[in-house]
């Protein structure tokens, strides 16, 4: 028993040791797992540390290309921004060329202006002094003017003194010799109203004797009621277009004016027929403006059951007109006579005219070639004829007017014969086709109206 105890004791104490030596290599083990954490730790520490250092160190060179780009950048602005104000400064220099040029020429311009200016007042103070020199001159010369002026006006009260006296003497020399001859004119009227009272009696006497009736003069209050009636202007030439009837007054009343019979009444057309056709007395203004001053009259033909040849002028009133156109138609008649001495009686202007030339020509042509055969002729023998038969009837005309003038005891006086168409074309177109005495009559009538009416032809 007590070896078993000491066994055991060291087993035990075996077993102890053994497990004091396991524990103390368990220990040094885990004291060697410690210090290789540690070194472990250690290591990633250090490797950590380097990775950091690394990124420190890859930060501080980012760092350095950040700054040295910014640098760069700034240098590139820093660049910029002096070759602006380069730029600036080149403009402001050439801006203050350009001023400082324009400032030169102003200048100059000034400097101009001022020698204009001098040379302006120079010239002035010339004129001023050429001025001044004559009117000087003037001033002089209109002195000696004026002396020479009073010398010729002292002359001329002189000379109007003198003139004055013989002027005197001449009125009363002037005078005394118009009192003569108021007193020779009214003898010579008293005279006269004797001799033509004695070639009334006489006329009368005769006219008795042939049966022809008295002449009848108006009394001034016929005359001027006659004037009222037929519209008399003063201030208008009135025109009465007489002749018996048919003879075409009319018609040559519408030529006169320019005017075809066939034109409209409107235009004062006066009215043209084949029997009695104008009845009353009928005043006619010209169309024409230059002519408005001529007042014609159509009077109604003489000769008829219903107006005697004898009572003709005085009931028409033809006395109050300024001219009188006696109208012979196909022959001369006792009414043409007899028109015309009561023209000379009243002393009224009196035109003749034949018209219906152109028909009467035709007429005579006929007459001339009886039964021949019109259609035979050739054109030119046609115009022999015509220009035959109308110089014929030309100098028949004239012949047996003159004639009757003579045989009547009237002045001479011109025949105007005429047709309506040449004469409507003659005034109205200034037409000149187949014209007689067209012309002549217009020229003669023209100038009678000047005479007339200076005033409104002026
Ligand atoms: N061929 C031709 N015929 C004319 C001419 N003049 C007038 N006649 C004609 O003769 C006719 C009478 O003409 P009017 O002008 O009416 O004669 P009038 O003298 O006014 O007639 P009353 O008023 O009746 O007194 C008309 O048929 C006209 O056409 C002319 O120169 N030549
Ligand atoms: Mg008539």
């Amino acid at each position: 028993m007590g070896n078993n105890n000491s066994h055991y004791e060291h087993q035990l104490h075996e077993e102890r040791e053994r497990s004091r030596r396991q524990h103390e290599a368990a220990e040094n083990h885990r004291r060697w797992l410690e210090s290789e954490r540690d070194r472990i730790a250690a290591e990633k520490e250090r490797e950590l540390e380097a990775q950091r250092h690394a990124q420190a160190e890859k930060a501080r060179a980012l760092a350095l290309q950040h700054q040295e780009e910014m640098k760069r950048a700034q240098e590139e602005r820093d660049r910029i921004q002096q070759e602006k104000e380069r730029a600036v400064a080149e403009k402001h220099a050439n801006e203050l060329r350009l001023i400082e040029e324009q400032a030169r020429k102003q200048a100059e311009h000034q400097q101009e202006l001022q020698r204009a200016q001098e040379e302006r007042e120079r010239l002035q103070a010339e004129n001023h002094e050429r001025e001044m020199k004559r009117i000087q001159a003037e001033k002089e010369e209109e002195i000696r003017r004026g002396e020479e002026e009073l010398k010729r006006l002292e002359e001329a009260h002189r000379v109007q003194e003198e003139l004055r006296a013989l002027q005197e003497q001449m009125r009363l020399e002037e005078e005394k010799k118009k009192m003569e001859e108021l007193a020779r004119k009214t003898e010579e009227e008293a005279r006269k109203r004797v001799e033509k009272e004695i070639y009334l009696r006489e006329e009368a006497e005769r006219n008795l004797q042939e049966g022809i009736p008295p002449v009848k003069y108006p009394t001034g209050e016929e005359f001027h009621l006659m004037r009222q009636k037929l519209g008399y202007q003063e201030g208008y030439l009135h025109i009465a277009i007489t002749g018996c009837s048919g003879c075409g007054k009319s018609s040559l009343i519408n030529a006169l004016r320019g005017l075809k019979n066939s034109n409209s009444p409107k235009g004062g057309i006066a009215k043209t027929g084949t029997s009695e056709t104008t009845t009353e007395i009928e005043r006619y203004y010209d169309p024409d403006s230059s002519r408005q001053w001529l007042a014609w009259y159509d009077v109604p033909g003489a000769g008829t059951v219903n107006i005697r040849d004898w009572q003709y002028f005085n009931d028409q009133g033809l006395y109050i007109f300024d001219v009188i156109i006696v109208v012979a138609g196909d022959r001369f008649t006792q009414t043409d006579v007899e028109l015309l001495f009561h023209c000379k009686r009243f002393g009224i202007t009196a035109f003749v005219v034949r018209s219906k030339s152109d028909q009467q020509i035709g007429n005579l042509m006929e007459d001339d070639d009886g039964d021949s055969d019109d259609e035979g002729d050739n054109e030119e023998r046609k115009r022999n004829r015509l220009l035959e038969a109308r110089g014929r009837y030309i100098a028949d005309t004239r012949n047996n007017f003159q004639a009757l003038l003579q045989q009547v005891g009237l002045p001479q006086q011109k025949v105007y014969i005429v047709c309506k168409n040449a004469l409507r074309s003659l005034v109205k177109d200034s037409k000149k086709a187949d014209v007689i005495d067209e012309v002549d009559l217009m020229r003669d009538l023209t100038q009678v109206a000047k005479d007339k009416c200076q005033s409104f032809l002026q």
